[in-house]
């Protein structure tokens, strides 16, 4: 085996920034928690806010715009907004197959709008650089009979499944199948493990739910400042920072009329990243047998914050517009759609979120979710495990990084060349600044880090924060000082929201971003 390290790369769905348990959470997660015992936690790592734009950016170490995955996968009509990645970005796979890597791929695509097995493949895992590929095409799915399931470039028909098939299972089966087919080989490897678990709908097994029977009846108030405590004595937040109110939507826990259905909701969630860990640790067993482990750079991270979306959807169903599958279960049962506090989730004919009260959880000390860039949006764990380059062990790394960073990580340790060309096409400069710096507690130079989705814009330079929650004026913060986002200063530092609005504009216009209004009005008018 090469002494360049073997990468496993492993993103999950729409998490909160402290729901791990090393992040001071109370889901269990002994797996990640060992990661990250035996190596290191950043504190101030980012990204970008929802499912596509983030899986293009980490994929391609550009921002997502300049990948054509602006927003979602629809085709809105100007560039950045293909909805499908474009043939001018390269993805971590396809280059470090040009280092002699084995590439492979467990898990959520979604950075293409063609997603039956009918249409287009150009942009699939297979013709992106991976030699391998399992998992599903399109976002948000049901986790017993997911859409657009396929393995590699063929529809997995659900008849030819068992019947006690679970998507979180089936990814972390994958991939642990990946490591033991690699283990006789020569070359290191690339593997790229994304799960769709948290993402809704609340779907787990009745022995992990019952694991956290009980866990969350305090209430969303008391277990806020519980999780502000822990996370403070781990280090992870100054103890300066103010803990940010409840959300101004949500009623006091006391006040709460269902109880029982509202903590149900938060024991199902907890148990969809609970069944996430244990696959995880199946994987470094794999990796441990095989002696695979001391030399695997293995990068744990959330594709974007908690996701505050209560499900109600139920016109969509009808109307197709929203196409969350099937209606009902493999058995033939009707699936009940929506959060009903009449029907308690977790099985596999329900379908529900756990909304905004248990976001605002999850998200602790933050505020505000996925699709917006204050730090509820765009805050996630990462954790860094490589035994044989870092020594520091149980460490916390406080340098702040975002998405892109992690190409320009994986090309340097895989000894690759980032390309100016890719298959006859000039591809765009690298975007992202390598973490390794930061790993031994050194600057990286990473000078600013900027965000835009939906309207919602960020730049983060140095001690300061300017972000806005589109259509809303531009907010400052002090970021050393106030993390949390509750002292906007924004008033008091025009000449700092001039520099660094100017910043943004630069970036925008660079990248191809479009105003939000315009983009909002090519989705309405379905000219797209
Ligand atoms: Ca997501």
């Amino acid at each position: 085996m090469s002494d360049r390290p073997n990468i496993l790369l492993i993103m999950n769905d729409d998490m909160g920034y402290s729901d791990i348990g090393c992040y001071g959470g109370e889901v269990q997660t002994p797996n990640l928690d060992r990661l990250a015992a035996g190596g290191l936690r950043f504190t101030q790592f980012y990204n970008t806010a929802r499912c596509c734009p983030t899986r293009a950016s980490i994929l391609t170490g550009l921002h997502p715009h300049q990948a054509s995955v602006g927003h979602m996968t629809q085709d809105l009509d100007e560039d950045g907004y293909r909805g499908d990645l474009n043939t001018n970005c390269v993805t971590i796979a396809e280059v470090l197959k040009t280092a002699g890597y084995a590439t492979y791929m467990s898990g959520k695509w979604h950075v293409t709008r063609h997603t039956d097995a009918g249409s287009p493949k150009h942009s699939w895992p297979r013709q992106r650089g991976f030699d391998r590929f399992f998992g599903i095409i399109c976002g948000a799915a049901n986790y017993w009979q997911p859409k657009t399931l396929t393995r590699e470039n063929d529809a997995v028909d659900m008849d030819s499944l068992p019947e006690d098939f679970f998507l979180t299972d089936a990814i972390s089966d994958q991939a642990v199948e990946y490591v033991n087919e690699h283990a006789d080989q020569s070359e290191p490897f690339f593997l790229y493990t994304a799960y769709t678990a948290p993402h809704w709908p609340l779907h787990a097994h009745d022995d992990d739910i019952a694991r956290y029977a009980g866990r969350f009846d305090a209430g969303w108030d008391q277990l806020r400042e519980e999780r502000l405590a822990r996370m403070r004595e781990i280090g992870l937040l100054d103890v300066s920072w103010p803990l940010t109110p409840r959300d101004p939507s949500q009623p006091p826990w006391h006040e709460v009329p269902d109880k029982a259905w509202q903590a149900r909701r938060m024991e199902v969630y907890a148990a969809q990243i609970d069944r996430m860990d244990q696959g995880i640790g199946r994987i470094l067993d794999a990796l441990e047998s095989n002696g695979q482990l001391d030399n695997t750079l293995i990068i744990f991270l959330a594709d974007n914050g908690a996701c505050a979306e209560e499900i109600n959807f139920t016109n969509w169903v009808q109307t197709g517009t929203f196409l969350v599958g099937t209606t009902h279960t493999r058995d033939g049962r009707p699936v009940q759609f929506n959060n009903d506090p009449a029907v308690m989730p977790g099985a596999e004919d329900t379908y529900q979120s756990y909304g905004i009260p248990w976001a605002n959880l999850s998200n602790t000390p933050f505020r505000e979710y996925k699709h917006w860039v204050h730090e509820g949006g765009i805050a996630t764990p990462l954790i860094v495990h490589w035994p044989t380059q870092i020594r520091a062990q149980g460490e916390l790394r406080h340098l702040p990084g975002q998405l892109t960073d992690i190409m320009a990580t994986c090309v340097e340790v895989a000894g690759a060349q980032y390309p100016e060309r890719y298959n006859g096409n000039a591809i765009k400069a690298l975007e992202g600044t390598t973490l390794t710096p930061i790993f031994d507690e050194k600057p990286n130079g990473k000078e600013a880090l900027i965000w835009e989705h939906e309207g919602n814009c960020a730049v983060r330079r140095g001690n300061w924060k300017l972000v806005c929650k589109y259509p809303g004026d531009w907010e400052l913060y002090d970021v050393v000082r106030n993390r949390t986002e509750t002292d906007d200063v924004a008033a008091e530092n025009p000449e700092v929201v001039a520099e660094l609005s100017a910043i943004h504009e630069a970036w925008a216009e660079r990248c191809g971003v479009k105003p939000w209004s315009q983009i909002r009005e090519i989705m309405r008018s379905g000219n797209a």
